[in-house]
């Protein structure tokens, strides 16, 4: 398979020719050839976005509402080949797959268009004049995504930059770029206006670096990792572009002595090993209160141990591969440092072989390490694989100094019987999002985002849609 980029409402082979490899990393084979586009197909690909422009920013707001419904509903027919192509891309479980990936990507389209349904324009009233707020859209916008969750965080920034009536340029990630190239087919079958959405694929350093320093792109959303977010302010901010980045994690999940154990343990599981724990929101370090600690890590580990790793293809797979070989690599590298660190593996450790045809894949056990200083380096960088460490506090406070520690401030889960307790604590942690008693339960209203190295900006609802608008305020002074 052969997929091209999507400029103009066309696919179009690169200028250079140029195509890299794209592999499935459950089985290690080669599915498709991608683009390895370079600044000459981002700038045909600005080119036909300012070209639509004009036009898509005149449509009447309600007129650019019925598109995303349209594109939703597209959407839905596809959906069980979403997961599937997603599924193969990533080496998440088929199950995972359908429940988060394809069901979001079509609900992101559905939630904006209903949340712009609702937008109400805002006025203020002075003694003597009023302020009307304008929106008016920033532009031509450059949307930059990860492999983690591909087309759900692709569609969760088209759609509010879509009905705020700016035009886009998109690189999906290098390794998962198969669901982006469905979306482009999505959209020609049903007549999509051509040049609203354009997608270039290929390298960060190449395709991506030239939508940060192209001058007619006038916004930067990014998710990503942290080292690539510093390239990105580097380039698009004294180019004093708009920016949103959605930047790495590593978060803490407390649980507190009054805590249901038997939940807290399986709202633990599921924080840390999501998508092989690759999830910018994954709980990679437990803080276990000492009081219930020795009680707190048989359950903890049992329910690890009942995940099975398989095939991704499976639909009883709870976890599938990482996203890579070299990911892969990478991750076994921190199972050995922590080793080195003091830590003891109180559950997996190890690459998985699996059976044909995933006798080649990128399969790690789930991993818990105990007994590592909460400072070191395996409990304060970012892993994104399937690693938690635990460790025990003495007091409240003590919880929160540990969750504090890190660079990083993006979520964080806190589990207790007593809410008082637990919301007191979670306004101490520096986090963008703190769920109490469970993980992962998103109200897409709400404001997503990081502080400290996790990110500078907010996602989700009027976040979005400021994001993607230029607001312009006009008094009019009373006669
Ligand atoms: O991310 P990258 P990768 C973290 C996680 C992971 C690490 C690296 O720790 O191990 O990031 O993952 C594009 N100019 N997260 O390699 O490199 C790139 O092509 C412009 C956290 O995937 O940041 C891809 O499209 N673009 C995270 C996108 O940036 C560039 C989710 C993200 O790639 C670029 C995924 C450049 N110079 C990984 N270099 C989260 N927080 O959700 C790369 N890119």
């Amino acid at each position: 398979m052969q997929i091209d980029n999507f400029i103009g409402g066309e696919f179009i082979t690169p200028r250079n020719g140029s195509y890299l490899d794209n592999h499935n990393p459950a089985t290690g084979t080669v599915t498709a050839r991608i683009p390895s586009s370079t600044d000459d197909d981002v700038e045909l690909a600005v080119h036909a976005a300012e070209k639509a422009l004009v036009s898509w920013a005149d449509l009447p707001r309600k007129k650019r509402i019925e598109w995303l419904r349209k594109i939703a509903e597209a959407l839905e027919l596809r959906k069980d080949e979403i997961a599937r192509v997603e599924s193969m891309d990533t080496g998440k479980p088929i199950n995972l797959a359908k429940r988060v990936d394809a069901s979001r990507s079509v609900a992101n389209f559905e939630f904006f268009a209903k949340h712009a349904e609702n937008l109400v324009d805002k006025k203020y009233e002075m003694v003597d004049a009023t302020n009307y707020v304008v929106r008016k859209p920033v532009g031509i916008v450059g949307l930059i995504t990860p492999w983690n969750l591909p087309l759900y965080l692709l569609t969760w920034k088209i759609a509010p930059a879509l009905v705020m009536g700016n035009t886009i340029v998109a690189k999906p990630s290098e390794l998962t770029p198969l669901t982006a190239n469905l979306l482009c087919e999505v959209l020609t079958s049903i007549k999509f206006p051509p040049g609203v959405i354009n997608v270039v694929h290929g390298l960060g350093p190449s395709a991506g670096q030239a939508i940060l320093e192209h001058p007619k792109i006038k916004a930067i959303s990014f998710t990503g990792g942290t080292l690539t977010g510093k390239i990105v302010a580097q380039t698009a901010a004294p180019m004093f572009k708009k920016l949103s980045l959605e930047l790495g994690g590593k978060n803490a999940t407390i649980i507190l002595d009054d805590a249901d154990l038997p939940n807290a343990a399986k709202g633990a599981a599921r924080a840390a090993f999501t998508n092989s724990g690759q999830v910018c929101l994954c709980g990679s370090r437990i803080l276990i209160d000492s009081k219930i600690y020795d009680e707190f890590m048989p359950l903890l580990i049992k329910e690890v141990e009942a995940m099975t790793v398989g095939n991704p293809a499976d639909e009883k797979t709870d976890i599938g591969s990482v996203i890579s070989q070299p990911h892969m690599e990478k991750v076994l590298s921190y199972i050995d440092l922590a080793k080195q660190e003091g830590g003891k593996i109180a559950t997996g450790g190890g690459r998985i072989i699996l059976p044909e045809p995933n006798s080649n894949g990128a399969f790690i056990e789930p991993t818990i390490v105990e007994g590592l200083n909460i400072e070191s380096r395996c409990a304060t960088e970012e892993i994104f694989g399937p690693f938690a460490s635990v460790h025990r506090f003495n007091g409240d406070d003590e919880a929160v100094r540990m969750a504090n520690i890190t660079q990083y401030g993006l979520a964080g889960s806190i589990w207790t019987s007593d809410l008082n307790r637990g919301k007191n604590l979670a306004e101490n942690i520096e986090s963008g999002i703190l769920w109490i008693n469970t993980w992962l339960h998103r109200d897409l209203r709400t404001p997503f985002g990081g502080v400290k190295n996790s990110g500078v900006g907010r996602e989700g609802g009027d976040w979005s849609l400021n994001f993607f608008s230029e607001l312009t305020n006009i008094c009019v002074k009373d006669e």
